[in-house]
């Protein structure tokens, strides 16, 4: 039977030991996980290839074994990649050198070639790993800048298989991808793919420009690139494949107990008229553990923030006129979190009425922690938050709640709902999922979205209210216009999302 393999740097669950020696695995957090897991979720001819998280040189054999089994149950294939192998294609070549450079972050940018060394050495791990279990007639689905030697690797032992590659971030410009040293040679390597995807039109004009360029080869009108190998011929077509989430999952996910704890929290704290809703957060989670839900480990502390606002609920009394502005993001530098901060201190101290009838919710989830560039990010984060705060707070208000953990889905969407406004400027991002969920979870109800022109998103939700993220002075006069905008107007820009 064909079968779908979809292989990505990391796999789509991570592995937790137990008390008992045995393990669990969970769902990762990211927009990878969250466009892609959905349909290996329920596809059972789908298989998933991918880093473990595990250092095999830090397991025994036999631990390595369970592990692997453990993986494979969940229609998982691990590639063990031990700590230089992840230094060196990971953190480096993958992540301080394409990443950078790929979100037009030049300046940001390390180029080593002892992590091109590495990074080439991982593809060609993946591509030996999938060499004793594909078969011809399956089809890959390569994901990311992580695995751009794999096209060719794969197509060099399997001529007929069907292999397609797409890109989750944006497609420099061609004066930018020619600073990279070895962008031919990915350029190459993606050549042994049948079809490569991009977000937008935008990304798939400067690959093609590229290919012009570095590879000396024209492209036909449709967009296919000619590959010649030896007396035959092949085509690799490149096209636009703007990603999607799993609109009904967030709209279900948004009407769950745990959602309206959030959300009826969220709006107590920030003033807003609320009433206590009843929910046993312990039943909920049991409930997730019996229905086999990859979130099904709800910890103590993932519960905590519900409990926290649920009670915040309770002691709140019943103030009207209040609005909140949410958003969720990874601590990256890419997101433009600082921007977003400055754009609403400035709102704060150009229109004062807001203050004390505003309050910012800012989910800001660890990423990449062990990287001094974002380290250095969070503690900037920490600071702006603190005067902020420290400039605005009231007795009984706080301009921000901000929170640097990661949350399970259904708070996550309990904060979507409570959102009047919600403000997604990334500074530059293939497509950002977020401004799709927060869409969802309302389910085309009022509440309006604050969107960068620099990403993916902005060019299909284009009745949001859409600014350049480096201009603080537009985006406070944004979210001050977002925020005034009465429900039908919110309705009517939001109809347009809603799946037909
Ligand atoms: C890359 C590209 C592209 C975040 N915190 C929590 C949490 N999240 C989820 C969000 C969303 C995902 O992570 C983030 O997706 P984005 O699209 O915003 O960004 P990246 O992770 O950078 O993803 C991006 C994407 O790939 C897909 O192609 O859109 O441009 O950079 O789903 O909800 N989820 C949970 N808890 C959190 O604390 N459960």
């Amino acid at each position: 039977m064909a079968r779908l393999i979809i292989v990505s740097n990391r796999l789509p669950m991570s592995l937790h030991a137990k008390a008992d020696g045995t393990y669990a695995l969970s769902q990762n957090v990211g927009g990878l996980a969250t466009a892609i897991g959905p349909y290996h979720k329920s596809h059972h001819d789908c298989l998933w290839v991918g880093w473990s998280g595990i250092d095999p040189k830090t397991r025994s054999k036999e631990e390595i074994d369970k592990i692997s089994d453990e993986f494979v149950s969940n229609r998982c294939i691990p590639v063990f990649l031990d700590q230089a192998e992840i230094d060196g294609y990971y953190a480096g070549y993958s992540n301080d050198t394409l990443w950078p450079l790929f979100h037009d972050f030049a300046h940001e940018a390390k180029f080593d070639s002892s992590t091109w060394k590495v990074y080439q050495e991982v593809n060609q791990k993946f591509a030996d790993t999938m060499a004793d279990m594909v078969n011809p007639d399956d089809t890959v689905w390569i994901q990311d800048y992580h695995l751009m030697l794999l096209p060719a690797l794969l197509r060099a032992r399997f001529p007929k298989l069907k292999i397609g590659w797409f890109l989750h971030i944006p497609f420099p410009s061609p004066e930018i991808f020619h600073q990279l040293p070895n962008g031919k040679d990915l350029l190459e390597g993606l050549m042994g793919a049948d079809l490569l995807g991009f977000h937008t039109e935008d990304f798939c004009m400067n690959f093609l420009a590229s290919v012009r360029s570095l590879l000396h080869t024209e492209v036909d009108k449709d967009g296919r690139i000619p590959v010649q190998n030896g007396n035959s011929q092949r085509f690799v077509t490149v096209d636009a494949f703007p990603i999607g989430i799993d609109y009904g999952l967030y709209r279900r996910n948004a009407h769950s107990s745990l959602a309206q704890a959030m959300r009826h929290g969220i709006e107590a704290v920030s003033g807003k008229r609320t009433r206590r809703v009843s929910t046993s957060l312990t039943a909920e989670s049991e409930a997730a553990v019996e229905a086999g839900e990859t979130w099904s480990t709800y910890t103590e502390d993932d519960l905590s923030e519900v409990r926290l606002a649920q009670s915040a609920a309770a002691k709140r009394g019943t103030k009207g006129n209040k609005v909140v502005v949410v958003s969720v993001s990874r601590l990256d530098y890419t997101k433009g979190l600082p921007e977003r901060l400055r754009a609403f201190d400035l709102m704060l101290s150009r229109y004062p009425e807001w203050v004390g009838h505003v309050t910012y919710y800012l989910l800001a989830t660890p990423s990449r922690e062990d990287v001094e560039t974002y380290r250095q990010l969070k503690d900037q984060v920490d600071q702006l938050v603190g005067e902020i705060n420290g400039k605005y707070s009231l007795l009984s208000w706080t301009p921000i709640h901000y929170i640097t953990r990661s949350l399970p889905i259904k708070p996550v969407c309990g904060i979507y709902t409570a959102g009047d406004v919600a403000l997604v400027t990334p500074l530059r991002d293939g497509m950002n999922l977020v401004a799709k969920e927060y869409l969802a979870s309302r389910d085309g109800r009022d509440g309006a979205l604050v969107l960068s022109d620099e990403c993916g998103a902005a060019r299909e939700l284009t009745d949001a209210f859409i600014v350049n993220p480096y201009d603080t002075e537009a985006v406070c006069e944004a979210l001050h216009s977002a925020l005034e905008i009465g429900s039908g107007e919110a309705k009517r820009r939001n109809a347009e999302c809603r799946p037909a």
